[in-house]
């Protein structure tokens, strides 16, 4: 079979993360150690962590006990929990190896906290929650990317059985009223539901409750982020009374995910350019029937926690967060306590940037499934993480610049720039060699590509 790149090179037989012992498949283990030191972390939990920081922001938008939380579930979830419960059929690509962590064919890194979803609906002990946990995917490598970051699920319900007349979008609209109301300009282009591209789930609720719930969810969520950026705006006017920030924008996007209907993302306007922050919509219904709460109805969102931090502190790199560096993490003491303390991230540093290039042909396989043509195996996140497994957090991207199929042979070339460079240091010339020098030499001994 083929071996992903980037597992350890001799698979353990078991694993133990977060005092959870698990039996390995040798076919299915794919989580680097690089991985397995972040599962020990749990930064969402380290007081005055800007992660912890921004947790206790988010969860003071959404308070108890109309919210219940949840801060301390197993990272190991089994696939049932993180693709089936939810509806994602059996051919997801979110499902493959080249996407996700596995420990055995059934045990994974969760890749988002909605896998906990099912069990807290079933749970049914408030009439929402707040999940907040670390999770894990093979992804890009930039800045706002990283192999583990954090995620807050939320959700809040109505129950059919429990409101007045049992009109729950009229209840919802009440609720709505209660809420704050803001005067940030947010875009919002499209219709709160769409017939083919964003359906209301007609076999079970009536446009106007979806209207309803969407209405309560996306005035819930600007709020949360302008609470964040007013927060952001008062620390950087501590520093400097004379501060002038940019205004905030917000825009609303429609989405798909295969357990709300209709979907929405929302988008913040950061250092000149849209950074997605959360996705969010009206929960299947099959979710709280499979829950046994079937009368309920209600929305849910999940929020990258370190985008949101991003933001918050004006952090420019999502590696950071990682980082132990004492310049970084004592920037934020006693700020828990008291958030008036808040203050942006003062760089500690801008070392300079090593790029480098590296360009190779593909490995051909000729398949007769692909009718005698060339096939060219090759997935974007096996390069990634392989470069993450030489570098660890002195790469900060690698992107793909340039690529094209041999009009002849068939065979595909690509080119990719890595830039090597560290939060902490200035590398030499040498270091940067070195670390491209193993670069190249894995992605022949490990992709199989053949170097330009
Ligand atoms: C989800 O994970 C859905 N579970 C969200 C959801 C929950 C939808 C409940 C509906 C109802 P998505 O893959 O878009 O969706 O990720 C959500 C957020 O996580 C993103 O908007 C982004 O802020 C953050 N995120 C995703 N990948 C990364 C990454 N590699 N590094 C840092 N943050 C990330
Ligand atoms: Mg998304």
């Amino acid at each position: 079979t083929h071996r992903q790149s980037g597992a350890a090179t001799k698979t353990p037989s078991t694993v133990t993360i977060r005092g959870h012992t698990c039996k390995t498949d040798p076919e299915w283990f794919n989580i680097p150690d690089n991985v397995l030191d972040s599962a020990t972390r749990r930064l969402h939990l380290q007081k005055d962590h800007p992660v912890y920081i921004t947790r206790q922001i988010i969860q003071a938008n959404f308070p108890t006990p109309t919210f219940k939380y949840h801060n301390d579930f197993s990272p190991v979830v089994t696939t049932r929990q993180n693709f089936d419960s939810l509806g994602f059929p059996a051919d997801h690509p979110g499902r493959a190896r080249s996407d996700t962590y596995y420990i055995n064919d059934t045990t994974l890194l969760r890749t988002h906290t909605s896998a906990h979803q099912a069990e807290t609906f079933r749970a049914n002990e408030s009439d929402g929650y707040l999940i907040s946990a670390d999770v894990y995917r093979r992804d890009a490598i930039d800045r706002s990317h990283y192999p583990a970051f954090h995620q807050m699920e939320g959700a809040r319900q109505w129950d059919r059985d429990e409101v007045p007349g049992g009109d729950v979008a009229a209840a919802v609209l009440r609720d709505l009223e209660t809420l704050p109301k803001h005067d940030v300009i947010v875009e919002d282009p499209n219709p709160p539901w769409h017939a083919e591209r964003n359906p209301v789930q007609d076999q079970h609720h009536t446009n106007a409750e979806a209207e309803a719930i969407g209405a309560h969810l996306k005035r819930s969520l600007e709020n949360m982020v302008v609470d964040v950026f007013s927060r952001a705006k008062a620390a950087a006017k501590r520093a400097d009374p004379n501060f002038v920030d940019e205004p905030l924008r917000m825009r609303w996007v429609e989405a798909y995910f295969p357990f709300t209907s209709p979907s929405w993302e929302l988008e913040v306007y950061y250092a000149g350019d849209w950074l997605e922050v959360l996705g969010c919509g009206v929960v299947k219904q099959d979710l709280y029937i499979n829950a046994g709460v079937s009368s309920k109805l209600g929305w849910a969102f999940g929020i990258g926690i370190d985008r949101i931090a991003m933001l918050l502190f004006k952090i420019p790199d999502i590696r950071l967060f990682w980082s132990r560096d004492d310049r970084f993490i004592s920037q934020f003491t006693g700020v828990s306590d008291d958030l008036e303390k808040l203050k942006l991230f003062a760089p500690f540093s801008k070392y300079p940037p090593s790029p480098r290039d590296v360009s190779f042909w593909l490995k051909a396989s000729t398949s007769s499934a692909a009718g005698g043509n060339v096939k060219n195996v090759f997935h974007e996140n096996d390069i990634m993480e392989l470069v993450r497994n030489i570098a660890g957090d002195v790469v900060e991207d690698v992107r793909l610049i340039d690529e094209f199929t041999h009009p002849k042979t068939g065979r595909k070339s690509m080119a990719y720039r890595i830039v090597y460079r560290s939060l902490e240091r200035t590398l030499t010339t040498e270091e940067a060699n070195k670390y491209h020098d193993n670069v190249r030499r894995a992605l022949v001994a490990e992709l199989g590509v053949e170097l330009r």
